[in-house]
C-alpha cells in the first residue's frame, strides 16, 4: 500500500513531461529531420539508440527472465535445497568464475564502443563543418548575422557577404526567412548574455555570446516554418524565447527580399493611418527603427539622445570586444538599419509571429506556409485582441525587465491610440 501511493504521484509526474513535449503551439521535433544537418544527427542519434535499444532488451529480458526462473518456490520441488538462514527457500546451483563469459563480456562491449566512437567522431567532423555548401542560388554570398538579446532574435542579411561590408542590406525579426533547400550561412552573436539558437528540425544548437561570432549553417530540405526556442538559459523570459525558421521557394524569397529592402515613405496627411503614424513616430521611435519614417534613418548623423543611448548599454561592452575578438563576420551598431535593442518594425506585417515568436499575429500561418503562401498575409485575419494586449502592457503578456531595459515598457497608452497603433502596425506589410 505504502509503495502503492507513491508511486501513483510519481507516474503522474512522468506521464505530465511526457505530455508537456505534445505541445501543439511550438513544436520542437528532434526526431522529424528536414534539413541536411538535422538528418546527420538523426542518423548518429537512430544508429546509437538500436543499438544501445538491443542491448537494453538484452540486459532488461534477462533481468526478468532470470527473476521469474528463480524466484522463491516453495520448499519441495525438484531444486537444490539450500540448507541457509532461509530454509525454506530452493536455490539453484551456484557457480564462480567463467573464463569465457568474463573475456566475452570484455571484448563485446569494446567493440562495440569502438564502432560507436568511430560512428560519432566521424558525424561530429561532418557536424562541425560550418561553412555553407557552395550554393546555386539567387544569393551565392548572403550571410545572416543572427543577434540573441532579452528575448528575441533579430537578423542583419547581408546579401553579398559580410566581407567589406559596413551595414546589412536589411535586418529584421523573430523569423528567419531562407531560400528552400540551400545552405545559408550564417553567425550567432549576442547582444547581452548568452543565447543558443535551435531549430531542431534543422540543425543542433549554436550559441549566441556577446562578443564572439560563430560560423553556423543551416538548411531546409521542404518549404515549411520551423519552430525553435532559445536553448540557453538567458533570465527572465527565456521560456518565451522563441523564433522560426521559413523556408520559401526560390522566387517568393526573391520577392521577400525585395520587400525587405524596400523603405517605407511616410504617410501624407489624410491617409487612414496617418494619426497612427504620428502616434508611432512619438511614441515608439526612441527604441524602434521604421526605415524612411522614424528620425534615424531621416537623419544619420542625428545624435541620438542619451536616454537611447541607455538602450544600447551592452553594446558599449561589445565594441570593447571587436577589435582583437572577430575573426569572421562584422556586427552592426545601431544606425541606420539597426534598432539596437528592439526589433526594426519596418516590415513588422510581413512577419507572422512577434515578441521573440511567442505570439502569432497570423494565427494560421503554420498551414499556410506549409501550403506555399506564407508571404500572404494580407489575405488573413490577424490576432487582433493579442497585439491590444501587447501594447497595452507588454510586461503583463510576457515578463520583461524594462526597467533594467530588458523588453518593452509599459507606454500607457489610450485604448483609441491603441487602435490606431495597432492599424498601423498591420499595414507595414
Ligand atoms: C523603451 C523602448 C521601447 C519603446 C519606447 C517601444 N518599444 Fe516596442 N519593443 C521594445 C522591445 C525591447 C521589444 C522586444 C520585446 C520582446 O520581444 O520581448 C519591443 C517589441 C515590440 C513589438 C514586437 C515586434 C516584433 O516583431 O517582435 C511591437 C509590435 C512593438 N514593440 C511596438 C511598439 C509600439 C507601437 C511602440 C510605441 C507605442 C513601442 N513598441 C515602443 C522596446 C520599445
Ligand atoms: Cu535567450
Amino acid at each position: 500500500m505504502r509503495s502503492r501511493s507513491r508511486l501513483v504521484p510519481a507516474l503522474g509526474a512522468f506521464l505530465l513531461l511526457v505530455l508537456a513535449g505534445c505541445t501543439s503551439n511550438a513544436p520542437l521535433d528532434t526526431l522529424d529531420p528536414a534539413g541536411r544537418k538535422a538528418h546527420d544527427i538523426d542518423n548518429l542519434l537512430m544508429f546509437v539508440v538500436s543499438i544501445a535499444g538491443v542491448i537494453f532488451v538484452g540486459v532488461f529480458g534477462a533481468l526478468a527472465f532470470i527473476a521469474w526462473k528463480f524466484r522463491v518456490r516453495k520448499p519441495g520441488s525438484d531444486d537444490t535445497h539450500y540448507p541457509g538462514d532461509y530454509a525454506d527457500e530452493v536455490f539453484p546451483a551456484q557457480s564462480h568464475g567463467n573464463f569465457n563469459l568474463e573475456i566475452g563480456w570484455t571484448i563485446a562491449p569494446t567493440i562495440l564502443m569502438t564502432v560507436i566512437a568511430v560512428v560519432s567522431l566521424t558525424a561530429l567532423v561532418k557536424l562541425d563543418d560550418v561553412k555553407a555548401a557552395p550554393p546555386d542560388a539567387s544569393y551565392p554570398d548572403m550571410e545572416v548575422i543572427v543577434v540573441g538579446q532579452q528575448w528575441w532574435w533579430e537578423y542583419q542579411y547581408y546579401l553579398h557577404g559580410t566581407e567589406g561590408a559596413t551595414e546589412p542590406d536589411f535586418v529584421t525579426a523573430d523569423e528567419m526567412i531562407i531560400p528552400v533547400g540551400q545552405d545559408v550561412q550564417f553567425f550567432t552573436t549576442s547582444r547581452d548574455v548568452i543565447h543558443s539558437f535551435w531549430i531542431p528540425r534543422l540543425n543542433g544548437k549554436k550559441d549566441a555570446a556577446p562578443g564572439r561570432i560563430h560560423p553556423w549553417v543551416i538548411q531546409a530540405d521542404e518549404v515549411g516554418r520551423f519552430a525553435g526556442s532559445c536553448t540557453e538559459f538567458c533570465g527572465l523570459s527565456h521560456a518565451y524565447m522563441r523564433m522560426y525558421t521559413v523556408a520559401l521557394p526560390d522566387d517568393q524569397f526573391a520577392q521577400w527580399v525585395d520587400n525587405q529592402m524596400t523603405p517605407r515613405t511616410p504617410l501624407a496627411e489624410g491617409d487612414p493611418n496617418y494619426e497612427g503614424e504620428q502616434l508611432f513616430i512619438a511614441n515608439c521611435q526612441r527604441c524602434h527603427v521604421i526605415i524612411g519614417v522614424t528620425e534615424r534613418n531621416r537623419n544619420a548623423d542625428d545624435a541620438l539622445e542619451p536616454d537611447d543611448m541607455a538602450m544600447y548599454g551592452n553594446i558599449e561592452d561589445y565594441r570593447d570586444y571587436s577589435d582583437g575578438t572577430f575573426t569572421q563576420g562584422k556586427y552592426t551598431e545601431p544606425g541606420n538599419l539597426t534598432a539596437g535593442a528592439a526589433p526594426n518594425l519596418t516590415h513588422f506585417a510581413a512577419r507572422t509571429s512577434y515578441a521573440g515568436s511567442f505570439f502569432d499575429l497570423y494565427p494560421d500561418a503554420q498551414e499556410r506556409t506549409e501550403a506555399g503562401g506564407y508571404l500572404d498575409n494580407a489575405g488573413s485575419a490577424f490576432d487582433r485582441g493579442t497585439l491590444e494586449a501587447w501594447l497595452r502592457n507588454p510586461p503583463a503578456v510576457k515578463p520583461n525587465y524594462a526597467e533594467g531595459l530588458r523588453g518593452m515598457p509599459n507606454l500607457n497608452l489610450s485604448e483609441a491610440d491603441i487602435d490606431l497603433l495597432v492599424d498601423y502596425l498591420v499595414s507595414l506589410d
